[in-house]
């Protein structure tokens, strides 16, 4: 592709200079994918000529990720494909286009930033060195599916070396342990020789055993021939973990050793790290930073404790799983839990929310909310605190530790760092893709956003996470045409503070797609009648349709048989809530077919402490004077608990309405399965998780939110094609809901994590997956780096 591109502008100087002159005229130092795209298509137009409008040259303009023009030069970045870049420039008289490093590239565009630092003495950021050794994926589509891969790869390097393999599992079968009580192995095997020995005498004696034979039964026996509790909870179970190990010693295979180690009762007691926001289980959902993350965990919680249980109990082993969530404790609640220090998570045996308050540096407990983008100076303190409570609420170390979000990843690094624990990390939405130019003018937005430490925190918790879960591959690599989440962090620059070049491996096989689902017992089918919560019906139709509850609603709709048009989110600006009320204001399509129902933040600016939430409502009201919507939409700034959305969401299906999602970005988005779930057609927006979640006119529709008139359409069409046709709507709303049995559900995610957790944890204690020279690397960035910035923002 480059070379093509290079010899055009050898061949063909003349449109090669028309083209940059038009790029010039703009008088714009940085232009993006649309803005390029945009005028070589007006210019293809108005010219005619066959040269600038040829195929090969548009499809590299399409992957031309963004340019910088400062006159005599122009530079250009082209994404040929995932995680596959290029850089070039060129001069605008000479006309030759050249080749450069991502580093020059960087170095160029800092110069164009207004800085004082000259780009020669900024801090450059490489971990590429230290992945030059480790096993890679190849294949851009095998991305997020690494652990097979790294499994397959240290095995057999590990097994090329068959005593060292032998004295390695040993090594790793003795550790086992829980409360004291030993785990598969009962006594000390001197050699891998005298544990074949013992496999070979237990096989035999199962051999005659009856295969449902308890644990129990079979202990004294097996427990002579130097084996402990873990193999299985009954003869035919244990028979069938000892042969897999068996086979692995007779000759070894990545398969059986990843079918062993999923066995193995390695994970009881787990840390998961939430620190922002109100985490709490009733009336926190819709605050400012307080979202689809507490949702996901809540659940990913009740399914791994189910999991954990079970997985226990199936390998013979008498321990009840523990799992701690720990957030930070908010003495001024506002109405909500978050001052208590334990809070049982309900619907779970064993698993709690541990609340930890941030300290200022004199000890002092910070009393209110704090958005997550002021967290930073609290958390090294927070993980002190936490560490602390955590051994003592859990009698020792977890097993394993999982971040969430940047603040809680930072947390688990530090912590996983210090206890020597795996770390599994969890995104849920890194902010670099939300926010444009938010590296490149990180100065401007310091102030508000803190930004500087947000992405050196992101960097670090990528760098030391063991492996990295995501939603969906997107997160990781994005699309054809858009970059991923992660891929956003290989190669950037924040003018005056750093400049990486390497900041994260996308072919890492620490990357792991495993997916979130939506609570099965809550979203489910508006047919299944049986389960319907009829009893909250009539609440439902007075919160849209009834009196307008002072404070709470605005909007009283009129004609109440049009079906709804359901949004549900926080009032965050990427949400885009005022984009949609604003799209069907002006479309009269849509406002002949239905109604628009939206329930998000608060209706008064003076219910909100948040600077995003408070601009969105006043621009909601804006709208909604605008385009005189009170009698065609109804806007609720209340908190459903999750009964009532599930139902509502039901309810909407019922008057054969719609969902619709129409965020600028969402990283995955929980309400887009959970309308799914419930069999409402959904529409949701092309940017982001939601184009992978949805197939895009079978289980529901991608809409483009900066594009308000084909939204518009879509919506409207659909609407029109509904009205004739009723089967329409039932075939979008079938396919809804199996895509979400078949991809999106908590039981998968369970089993998934369960496993990837044992083959991490294995390889990380087996092989150097520790990465010494890396450790080193985060911690001098840590303290360099991160802490000054950290101390600079003021505490609140
Ligand atoms: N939610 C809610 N009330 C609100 C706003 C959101 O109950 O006013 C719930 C919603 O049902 C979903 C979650 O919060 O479970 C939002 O998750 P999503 O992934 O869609 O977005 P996020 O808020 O995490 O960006
Ligand atoms: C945060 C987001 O912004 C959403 O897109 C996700 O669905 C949610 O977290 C859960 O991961």
């Amino acid at each position: 592709m480059i070379e093509s591109l290079i010899q055009f502008a050898q061949s063909h100087r003349e449109a090669t200079y028309l083209l940059l002159r038009r790029l010039f005229a703009e008088s714009r130092t940085y232009l993006l994918q649309s803005d390029l795209v945009r005028i070589h298509d007006s210019l293809c137009r108005e010219t005619e000529r066959a040269d600038l409008a040829d195929a090969a040259l548009r499809s590299v303009v399409c992957r031309m990720e963004e340019a910088i023009l400062v006159e005599p030069w122009a530079y250009f970045t082209i994404r040929e494909s995932v995680a596959t870049w290029h850089y070039l420039r060129i001069h605008f008289e000479q006309l030759a286009l050249e080749p450069i490093e991502v580093a020059d590239y960087l170095r160029f565009k800092e110069a164009c930033a207004d800085v004082d630092l000259p780009p020669e003495e900024t801090l450059e950021i490489d971990f590429g060195p230290f992945n030059r050794e480790f096993p890679k994926l190849k294949d851009a589509r095998s991305i997020g599916q690494g652990m097979t891969f790294l499994n397959r790869q240290l095995a057999s390097r590990l097994f090329s070396t068959p005593a060292e393999a032998e004295g390695e599992l040993l090594r790793f079968l003795s550790l086992h342990a829980i409360d004291g009580q030993s785990l598969m192995l009962q006594t000390r095997f001197d050699s891998g020789k005298d544990l074949r020995g013992a496999l070979r005498q237990g096989l035999a004696w199962l051999e005659w055993q009856d295969p449902s034979k308890p644990w129990a039964e079979c202990s004294e026996t097996l427990r002579k021939l130097g084996f402990a509790a873990g193999w299985g909870d009954t003869a035919g179970r244990i028979d069938e973990t000892m042969s897999l190990l068996q086979d692995i010693l007779e000759a070894p295979a990545a398969a059986a050793l990843e079918a062993f180690l999923a066995r193995i009762p390695m994970i009881s007691r787990l840390l998961i790290l939430s620190p922002h926001g109100y985490f709490g289980q009733a009336n926190v959902l819709g605050r400012p930073d307080t979202g689809g993350q507490v949702v996901y965990i809540l659940d990913q919680a009740r399914a791994l404790e189910r999991e954990m249980r079970e997985r226990l109990v199936r390998q013979g082993v008498e321990v009840e799983p523990k799992i701690l969530i720990a957030t930070r404790l908010i003495p001024d609640a506002q109405g909500t839990t978050c001052y208590q220090r334990l809070e049982k998570v309900a619907g779970c045996r064993n698993t709690w929310i541990l609340r930890v308050p941030f300290r200022k540096t004199n000890g002092e407990i910070v009393p209110q909310w704090i958005s997550r983008f002021a967290v930073w100076p609290y958390l090294e303190r927070f993980s002190r605190d936490v560490e602390h409570e955590v051994l003592g609420e859990l009698g020792g170390r977890p097993d394993m530790i999982i971040g969430n979000y940047s603040d809680g990843n930072l947390v688990a690094s530090l912590l996983g760092r210090r206890l020597g624990v795996t770390q599994c990390n969890i995104a849920h939405a890194l902010e670099k893709t939300k926010y444009l130019y938010s590296a490149l003018y990180w100065r401007h937005n310091e102030e508000r956003y803190h930004f500087a430490c947000q992405y050196t925190a992101d960097l670090i918790a990528m760098n030391s996470a063991d492996f990295i879960i995501t939603s969906t591959h997107q997160e990781i690599a994005g699309t054809a045409n858009t970059i991923g989440q992660y891929e956003s962090y290989c190669r950037y620059t924040m003018p005056g503070l750093y400049r990486v070049l390497n900041g994260i491996e996308l072919y890492d096989p620490k990357f792991n797609i495993v997916s979130p689902g939506a609570d099965a017992e809550v979203y489910f089918p508006y047919s299944e009648t049986d389960r319907r919560l009829r009893g909250l019906w009539p609440e439902i139709e007075a919160l849209i349709y009834g009196e307008q509850p002072p404070g709470l609603a605005r909007g009283s709709l009129t004609d109440k048989a049009k079906p709804l048009i359901f949004s549900l989110a926080r009032l965050d600006c990427i949400k885009n809530l005022t984009g949609l009320i604003d799209c069907f204001g002006a479309s009269p399509r849509l406002r002949r077919y239905a109604n628009l129902l939206v329930i998000g933040g608060s209706i008064s600016q003076e219910g909100s402490d948040d600077y995003e939430e408070r601009a969105q409502i006043q621009r909601m009201h804006e709208l909604m004077d605008h385009h005189r919507l009170d009698e065609e939409v109804r806007w609720l700034g209340v908190r459903l608990d999750k009964n009532m959305s599930g139902e509502l969401y039901r309810y909407v299906a019922d008057g054969r309405g719609i969902f619709v999602q129409p965020a600028l970005f969402e990283a995955f988005g929980l309400t887009v399965i959970e309308a799914m779930a419930s069999g409402l057609p959904t529409f949701a927006t092309c940017h982001g998780g939601p184009s992978e979640i949805i197939q895009h006119k079978r289980s529901g529709f991608h809409i483009d939110p900066n594009d308000g008139v084909a939204t518009a359409d879509v919506i409207a069409d659909f609407l029109e094609h509904c009205a004739a046709n009723p089967r329409e709507w039932d075939r979008i709303s079938t396919g809804a809901l199996a895509r979400i049995e078949q991809r999106y559900t908590w039981k998968i995610y369970a089993e998934r994590l369960m496993t990837l957790a044992r083959i991490f944890g294995f390889w990380k204690y087996v092989s150097d997956l520790e990465r010494q020279e890396t450790r080193r690397y985060l911690d001098m960035f840590y303290h360099l780096q991160f802490r000054p910035l950290a101390r600079a923002i003021q505490h609140e």
